[in-house]
């Protein structure tokens, strides 16, 4: 087989990437280690930036999105029993979407199938050879040892993928923080607690109340980086919610029904630099990973995708390679800006045991600075929303 950009990985980066390299006339593959039905199944990331859906707009593949996405124009930050309502769109004129990930995907997947370009899925021993040459890609599909021969490859595999350990060490340099506690989460059908999405700090830990859709609550309670989620029946899990996300005085907001989905996410920032290493080039958490506190890991994926695409843009219709070289460096400015964000809302709004009393006065210090100070929640809303695109 031979095509000109071997992707690995249908993720958000991998199909889109497909996506926006088929409108700019490049052809490409993508090979997908599990099922369709699998990765359309995949609950994960739930928030869009205002730029991603600009960006599944003008790649014309945001129609459900439109329909079905809930638009927000503000969040709320809960402590000490008080609400605070962050203006998001007053302060940014930009607006957030919730629509699931794997919304997303069966998007992109679908448009991709319409338009009958190659996705394989279910592929197997995949490995790259040769990726500061003449790259291949071998893999087994359908029990058949296939090799692709292309230009470009893209590692858009994810965190556990192959590609980024297919780059020698020494040419790699890891930046790791694994956090002292994950996220428990659960789906439940059930009205969400509030239009909006509701970050909690709480003596216990921290809480999030978000959703899918008017009858589908999605939410998330602090726990222990090992949990046993057999630890924590639905009771538990309902009375955590209520009294993280309490308000002094007023009833509960939350709203119970039947737990459709439980999981736990490990938190951790990561960042491999450079992205690149010959002809290929890293993209989402094949080269980073964020603590979901700043809901930034799939919009991150986007933004890697759109300069990635631009570059092949120009390597592949003769205006040169200078945005091929610059990918990583660009990529990295927003990556580490983002970096930063999301670990600043985690150190904010999370319970650390090893705390001896001073990190807790300093995050309700700060918590009370962002909502007092227009130009604190003006920073917070500018970075929540999205930042600029570079390119
Ligand atoms: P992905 O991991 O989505 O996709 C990589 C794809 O490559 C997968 O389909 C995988 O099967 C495939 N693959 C791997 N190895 C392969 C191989 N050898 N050959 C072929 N294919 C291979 N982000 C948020 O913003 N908010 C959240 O609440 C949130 N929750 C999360 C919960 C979990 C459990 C996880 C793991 C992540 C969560 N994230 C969240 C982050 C998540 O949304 C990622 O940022 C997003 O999936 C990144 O997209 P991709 O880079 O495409 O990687
Ligand atoms: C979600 O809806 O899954 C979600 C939203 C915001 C976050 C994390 C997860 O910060």
């Amino acid at each position: 087989m031979r095509t000109q950009v071997g992707i690995i990985g249908a993720g958000p980066a991998g199909l889109l990437l497909g996506r926006m390299l088929q409108r700019m006339g490049i052809d490409a593959v993508v090979l997908e280690a599990r099922s369709r039905d699998y990765v359309e199944g995949r609950i994960r990331a739930g928030l869009l930036e205002q730029g991603s859906v600009d960006t599944l707009t003008e790649e014309g593949v945001a129609g459900r999105l439109h329909r079905e996405g809930l638009a927000h124009d503000g969040l709320e930050l809960r402590f000490e029993g008080e609400n605070h309502r962050i203006e998001l769109t007053a302060l940014t004129q930009k607006r957030v979407t919730i629509y699931g990930q794997q919304e997303v995907v069966k998007d992109l997947i679908a448009q991709r199938i319409t338009d009958g370009l190659p996705l394989l899925f279910d592929v197997s021993d995949t490995a790259v050879h040769d990726i500061a040459g003449k790259p291949r890609i071998t893999f087994t599909h359908g029990g058949v040892a296939q090799e692709l021969h292309c230009d470009i490859i893209a590692g858009c595999d994810g965190f556990h993928g192959i590609c980024r350990p297919a780059i020698p060490a020494e040419k790699m340099a890891i930046f790791d923080r694994i956090y002292p506690f994950a996220w428990l989460g659960i789906l439940a059908e059930a009205r969400p607690a509030s239009h909006e999405l509701i970050y909690a700090r709480h003596e216990d830990g921290f809480a999030l109340a978000t959703m899918r859709s008017e009858t589908l609550t999605r939410m998330y309670v602090q726990c222990a980086p090992d949990e046993d989620l057999a630890a924590w029946s639905d009771r538990r899990i309902w009375d955590a919610l209520h009294a993280r996300l309490a308000r002094a005085g007023l009833p509960s907001q939350v709203n119970e029904g039947p737990i459709i989905q439980k999981g736990v996410t490990a938190m951790r920032s990561f960042v491999a630099e450079p992205m690149r290493y010959g002809r290929l080039f890293l993209a989402g958490d094949a080269a980073h990973i964020v603590p979901p506190t700043g809901a930034k890991g799939m919009n991150l994926a986007i933004a890697d995708v759109r300069i990635l695409a631009r570059a092949l843009d120009d390597f592949f219709h003769g205006r040169g390679e200078r945005l091929m070289d610059d990918y990583s460096r660009i990529c990295l400015d927003r990556i580490w800006k983002v970096q930063r964000f999301s670990w600043w809302m985690t150190q904010m709004l999370h319970r650390y045991d090893a705390d001896d009393g001073f990190e807790q006065r300093v995050q309700t210090a700060e918590l009370r600075y962002v909502c007092g100070s227009e130009a604190a929640r003006t920073t917070l809303a500018e970075n929540y929303v999205g930042l600029p695109y570079a390119v």
